[in-house]
């Protein structure tokens, strides 16, 4: 880890604000802040790295600022705490928005603090720039997507402020906050009679569980269906003992899973299987989208979810903003379990046990295992079938990164959506995977949050894989600088389709629609001409870089090399050709 440790600070005393204000993060145990520069901040930064040494929190610094949230945002996905982020006043922000929103959308709890003011119009030596880059409450800009938003002028507010800011973005629902820090008074001098606040007065709020009749009645619901299907979302995955107490209930169900909190090789494990379309009892636990993940094939009305019961175990409609449209598509809840969702499943696991049928629990297994089986099988076969094809194949490129890592201490940051086959990776362990953070569907995330969760794995001895795809990456693909310049442990695989693929089928699809010519679905989405050479990309950052790989009888060598070098200290880019193939 490049640590980038400051000289001469034997001369320095605790003597200004920002001294104070820097004391405060260290208070909240902030081990990073990834950051991009900017003089409204100046006073802080200057704290970090003279008064603090730039240890605890050490700065990350970042090239773009929307790769500095991503890379807070990742960095939340591996370890169940909150990460500051530095950003510059008004344009730091403006360039950091959609990575805001990602980590709205993501229940991530990053804290992005940025300069703001000078509140005081008339100070001497006010820095050029000030009109231009700060506005009367800049959290405007972002207030609809972060929980909380905070523009303190004195140091007694603001220190209170980061402590209140820490506590509501970690408390569920957890999400992002933002607070600005004067810029005058992060340079001014402690006032003798400062008074600091105490970070015991700011204790994240407890798990809040749900209540006892509404959990009977899912017990009863669940204990009462021919085919419970649980379907896992959110963060749960973090949560000591979370895990354990999944497989518990689905054990005494005989429930089929959805989601990687319960490993891959449980039998009772369906994810990626489809494999209980048939599902007469839905159980969603932290599942903040429900348009997304129960698509909208099951009833024609909003708010339907056809014939089946739906159990929401979530923090439900307290997520809810009045501005964006996020989360807010209405389903008929049968029973709701409002609450925090461990606190909920601490509170259902009992109540089902007391009332499951041991024997029913056992025929409903046999049925989902028998079902994965037979689904898991296809897959393999269909892999073998396009073990060859040229380009390649998913099935192919899933199977040879799986060989390639399989035996180090791996973490999958991101799949890359269609380069993935599911059905070959085993996730054994929840520290494999990160939490099913979902983000706003914002493009340009995947290649900083494989950052934030690299920077993450590498104090766990991990490595970090991420199977990022070429659109994704142009957006945000400084990132690797990040990468290189910290000795991250990871793998960046781009899945290289020469397109914005996703929208060449929705041309594709209204062009079918609307009976006109499909051929031309790839202008204005397709990334080619000149075709970019994304290994020479990676060995300007540094990187030990492979490809482009076209055949698939390279891939072997390519992906092997890619992880020796990770292993031994570098971060390795991997550009993968494949085809952009459409289902239309
Ligand atoms: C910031 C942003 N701009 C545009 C979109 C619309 N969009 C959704 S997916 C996608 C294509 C992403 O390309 P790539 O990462 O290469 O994945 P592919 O679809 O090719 O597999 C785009 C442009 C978006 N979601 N976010
Ligand atoms: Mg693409």
């Amino acid at each position: 880890m490049n640590e980038d440790r400051p000289v001469r600070l034997d001369t320095v005393s605790r003597e200004y604000n920002s001294d104070v204000i820097v004391e405060a993060l260290r208070e909240l145990n902030y081990q990073y802040i990834p950051m991009t520069p900017g003089s409204s901040f100046r006073g802080v930064h200057d704290s970090l790295v003279n008064y603090l040494g730039n240890e605890r929190p050490q700065m990350i610094l970042c090239l773009h600022e929307e790769v500095a949230i991503s890379v807070a945002h990742g960095f939340t996905t591996v370890t169940d705490g909150a990460c500051p982020v530095l950003i510059h006043d008004l344009v730091g922000l403006m360039n950091g928005s959609m990575a805001v929103y990602n980590a709205f959308c993501g229940q991530a709890p990053v804290v992005v603090l940025g300069g703001g003011g000078p509140i005081s119009r008339g100070t001497e030596g006010r820095r050029p720039i000030d009109d231009l880059h700060s506005a009367q409450s800049q959290g405007e800009l972002i207030r609809e997507y972060v929980k909380w938003v905070d523009d303190p002028c004195t140091l007694m507010d603001t220190v209170a402020g980061i402590y209140r800011a820490h506590q509501i973005a970690v408390s569920a629902p957890a999400g992002p906050v933002y607070l600005t820090m004067d810029v005058d008074m992060q340079e001014g001098r402690i006032a003798g009679d400062y008074v600091a606040p105490e970070v015991a007065d700011f204790t994240p709020a407890p798990p809040f569980a749900a209540d006892l009749e509404q959990v009977a009645a899912a017990a009863r619901l669940l204990v009462d269906a021919s085919l419970p299907l649980i379907i896992v979302g959110g963060r749960l995955v973090h949560v000591p003992g979370a895990p354990q107490l999944l497989a518990e209930l689905a054990e005494s169900l005989g429930a089929a899973v959805d989601g990687s909190a319960l490993p891959s090789t449980h039998p009772l494990n369906v994810t990626g299987t489809n494999a209980v379309g048939d599902a007469d009892v839905l159980l969603c636990i932290d599942v903040g989208d429900m348009a997304s993940t129960l698509g909208t094939g099951l009833g024609n009305r909003p708010g339907r979810t056809g014939d089946r019961k739906l159990i929401d175990l979530s923090t439900g409609d307290l997520r809810l903003k009045s501005w964006g449209n996020a989360f807010s598509a209405p389903f008929r809840r049968d029973v709701q379990l409002l609450s925090d969702p461990v606190a909920g499943l601490r509170a259902l696991v009992p109540a089902v046990r007391e009332i499951a049928n041991a024997s029913v629990a056992q025929t409903r297994a046999a049925v989902v295992r028998d079902r994965v089986q037979e689904v898991r099988a296809r897959q393999l076969s269909h892999v073998a079938e396009h073990w060859d094809d040229r380009p390649i194949s998913s099935g192919r490129f899933t199977s040879e990164l799986w060989d390639a890592v399989r035996s180090t201490d791996w973490l999958l940051t991101s799949r890359g959506g269609r380069l993935w086959h599911e059905g070959i990776f085993e996730f054994t362990d929840s520290r494999q995977t990160i939490a099913s953070a979902g983000g706003g569907g914002g493009v340009g995330y995947n290649t900083g949050a494989a950052v934030g969760a690299a920077l993450a794995a590498r104090d766990r001895g991990q490595i970090a894989i991420a199977v990022v795809g070429d659109g994704d990456f142009f957006m945000a693909h400084s990132a690797l600088w990040t990468a290189v310049h910290y000795h991250l442990p990871l793998l960046l695989v781009i899945n290289d389709n020469h397109s914005f693929f996703n929208d060449e089928e929705h041309q594709r699809r209204l062009a079918r629609l609307r009976n006109r010519p499909r051929e031309n679905s790839w202008i204005g989405v397709h990334i080619d001409e000149p075709a970019v050479d994304f290994a020479s990309i990676g060995r300007a950052f540094g990187c030990h870089a492979e490809g482009p790989i076209e055949d698939p009888a390279d891939l072997h060598s390519a992906l092997h090399a890619a992880v020796n070098a990770v292993l031994s200290g570098e971060v390795a880019l991997v550009h993968v050709v494949t085809e952009a193939i459409s289902d239309e």
